[in-house]
Order: structure tokens, then C-alpha cells, then sequence
């Protein structure tokens, strides 16, 4: 309000100065002229002020498409990333239908509509199965019966605790973060080559600092010098510290050693370690991998506090054989599964969920530090499922 009063002041500016120019005739019409130019350019710099401030802020969410939309529903961001896996899977079962009853028919393509979505061949028999069941016990019969049996049943397979609220807003990423009782807390970021570990790490370094945390980021993947330079340049671009060593091929212990010690000395909330990619195959490297988790078991025994492994939507199932094998190594606390605004087939988040037991703690959405949710099932199934 006091910047609209400002302008609406500021826009009589040209009109008092004329005025005042209009009684001084001997003056000359110049003077008039440059102050009604210069009224007018200072109100055209506070309206665009103005408008720039009421554009900010990342409330907002994406559209279909993936753009960028403004607009007060809570889903919209989720809606938006997950678009690919709407426009196919999301819109199946909303046509699944088509007008029929419940039949054999019917839910023979709703087994097409799962699988080809990714759910899992396991998964999608046992959900066909209790769909069946009840369907003989004559308890569904038309499609919004069947539709909300399908989302409870997504719901509960996704969330164990049913901690959700109906599309509420998006919780919190940090708070679904493990915390130590004193800081820092450790978060260990693991996965396969490309599937998202460096861009995973940017997005949790951002939420942290946006909720007032302080954070640090340690440099273990030492493999190649150009993985190093690309958490470098997410630190300045956060602005978060980093600890690094430079040399191709430093000991990635070694780094995290460094880390975690500047980590207590300095007093830090959050400190979260970048891998190399590794194949479970490749012996050396898992058991660099256990190396690091014992370095910063010895400076804090109760470290690391979250293993969070990296899975990449897009490759499918083939994420699902790459955590377990991965489970057998280390200990995963949770899984970050990136690019899911990358595939149509979202409903792996389901198949992660019933075949490994491990949660699906965030989702990665895009390439820009925003592009997170911690994940909720309810919240999920909801944009899945809305029109
Ligand atoms: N669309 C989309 N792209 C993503 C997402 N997360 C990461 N990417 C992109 O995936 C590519 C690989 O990401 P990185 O973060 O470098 O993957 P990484 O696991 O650290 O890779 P290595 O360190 O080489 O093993 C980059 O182009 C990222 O921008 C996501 O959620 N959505
Ligand atoms: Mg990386």
C-alpha cells in the first residue's frame, strides 16, 4: 500500500511541475519539459519495481507442460513434474473406463495401464488380486468406486506411517532429513554413474540453507577432476562452503576425512558427501564406499545419518536391481528418485516402494535446485489422478 501512495503521488509529479512551470513564464517551456521527463521516467522505474516484486517468490508451480506457472495450488509444482507420467499413465486410468462396468475386461486393461507404467509385475498381480476380490464380494462395481479403491491402495503401498494429509501442502525436504542429535548430521549420497547424485546433493544444499541451516559439502568423488569443478560451481552458486582437493584421483576417504572435521570444527548443521558413480561390479569402488563410511564413523560413530541412494526414474526397473544390489553393500536409509519429470513411466516410485522396503524420501523433479519434493504419497496419488 505505501508504494502504491508513493506512486499515485509520483504520477501527479509531471502536473504540479508543469504547473509550477505554467505560473514562472520567463523561466521557458525547457524546464517544464525536463521535469515532466524525468516525473514520468521515475514513475515508470517504481511500477516496474512494483511489478517485479509481486512476480517473485516460488510459490508457484508448472504447468503441463513443465512451465512455470503461478497460482495458489499446492500441487501444481508436483502436477507440472510429473506431467510426462500423467499425460500417459495418470490419463489411462482416468479412461479406463470409458463408460463400462467393472468387468473382466476392464481389469484386464487396467493390468496393461499398470505395468506399462512400471509398476511391476509383482505389484500390479497382487493389486489386480485384491481389486478381484473385492469386486467378487460385490463391493465395486462402477468406476469412481474403483478409483478410489486404486488410489488407497497406491496410498498404502507408498506410505507406510499414512502420515499425509489430503493434498496438503508439500512437506518439508529438510524435515525428512534424519537429524544427529548434535551437528553436524552426516547425509552420504551414493548411486550409479548419471543418475543424478551432484544436481541431487545442489537441491538438499538449497533447501537446507532456504530453512536457516547451515551446510557444507564434501567432495569425495575424486574420479574425475570435471566432478569435483561441478559441485565447485553449485558451492558458489548456493553459496556453500565445499571441501575438496583439487588432485585427479585424491583418496575420497581422505576428503571426506577433511570434511567431517571441518564439519564439527566449524560447528555445521548439515554435511553431505558426493560419491563417484559406481557399479556394484566394480569391487574397488563399493569398497571405497564402505571406506568412506567408515571415515566418518570414526569422527562420529553414529554417522552418516542418512545414506541416501540416487536412483534415475528413467532407466526403470533396472533402478530397482541397482539398489538392491547396492543395499547389499551399504545401508540405505532412503532413495532419491531424480528424474521423474523425465519419464512417463512415474509409477516405479511404487515398485521401489513394494519390492526394496526402502522409502522414497524425495523426488527429483528437474535440473534447478527447486526442483525437489520430499515425497508423499497421498500428494502423489493425488496429482496422478486428478484431471
Ligand atoms: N530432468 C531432470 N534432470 C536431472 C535431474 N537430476 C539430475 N538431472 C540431470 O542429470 C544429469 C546427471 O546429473 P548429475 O547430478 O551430474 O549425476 P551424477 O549422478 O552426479 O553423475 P556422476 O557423478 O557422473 O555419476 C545432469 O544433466 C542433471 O542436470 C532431475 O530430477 N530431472
Ligand atoms: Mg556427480
Amino acid at each position: 500500500m505505501p508504494m502504491l501512495d508513493t506512486i499515485s503521488l509520483l504520477s501527479l509529479l509531471p502536473l504540479i511541475l508543469a504547473q509550477t512551470g505554467a505560473e514562472e513564464e520567463a523561466s521557458g517551456p525547457s524546464t517544464i519539459e525536463i521535469a515532466a521527463i524525468v516525473g514520468g521516467a521515475l514513475i515508470v522505474v517504481i511500477v516496474l519495481i512494483v511489478l517485479s516484486r509481486l512476480g517473485g517468490g516460488d510459490d508457484g508451480g508448472r504447468s503441463a507442460t513443465g512451465a512455470f506457472v503461478k497460482g495458489g495450488d499446492p500441487l501444481a509444482r508436483l502436477r507440472g513434474g510429473l506431467h510426462k507420467t500423467r499425460n500417459t499413465f495418470g490419463a489411462k486410468l482416468r479412461a479406463l473406463f470409458g463408460g463400462r462396468r467393472l468387468s473382466d475386461e476392464v481389469m484386464a486393461d487396467l493390468e496393461d495401464v499398470l505395468i506399462s507404467a512400471d509398476i511391476g509385475s509383482a505389484t500390479t498381480d497382487k493389486l489386480i488380486g485384491r481389486l478381484r476380490e473385492a469386486y467378487k464380494a460385490k463391493k465395486l462395481e462402477n468406476e469412481s468406486e474403483v478409483l478410489a479403491f486404486l488410489k488407497d491402495d497406491l496410498r498404502g503401498k507408498l506410505d507406510e506411517s499414512a502420515r499425509t494429509a489430503e493434498a496438503g501442502a508439500a512437506p518439508d525436504p529438510v524435515a525428512m532429513l534424519a537429524k544427529s542429535q548434535t551437528p553436524p548430521t552426516v547425509i552420504l549420497v551414493a548411486g550409479v554413474n548419471g543418475t543424478g547424485k551432484t544436481t541431487s546433493i545442489a537441491k538438499l544444499a538449497y533447501h537446507i540453507k532456504k530453512a536457516g541451516h547451515s551446510v557444507l559439502l564434501a567432495a569425495s568423488d575424486t574420479f574425475r577432476a570435471a566432478a569435483v569443478e561441478q559441485l565447485t560451481v553449485w558451492s558458489k552458486r548456493l553459496e556453500v562452503d565445499i571441501v575438496k582437493n583439487d588432485a585427479e584421483g585424491a583418496d575420497p576417504a581422505a576428503v571426506a576425512h577433511d570434511a567431517i572435521e571441518a564439519a564439527k570444527g566449524r560447528k555445521v548443521d548439515y554435511l553431505i558427501v558426493d560419491t563417484a558413480g559406481r557399479l556394484h561390479t566394480q569391487a574397488n569402488l563399493m569398497k571405497e564406499l564402505g571406506k568412506i563410511k567408515r571415515v566418518l564413523q570414526k569422527q562420529i560413530p553414529d554417522a552418516p545419518h542418512e545414506v541416501l541412494l540416487v536412483l534415475d526414474a528413467t532407466t526403470g526397473q533396472n533402478g530397482i536391481v541397482q539398489a538392491r544390489e547396492f543395499t547389499e553393500v551399504i545401508d540405505i536409509t532412503g532413495i532419491f528418485l531424480a528424474k521423474l519429470d523425465g519419464t512417463a513411466r512415474g509409477g516405479i516410485v511404487v515398485a521401489i516402494r513394494e519390492e526394496l522396503g526402502i522409502p522414497v524420501k524425495f523426488i527429483g523433479l528437474g535440473e534447478q535446485p527447486e526442483d525437489i519434493e520430499a515425497f508423499d504419497a497421498a500428494r502423489y496419488v493425488e496429482a496422478l489422478f486428478s484431471p
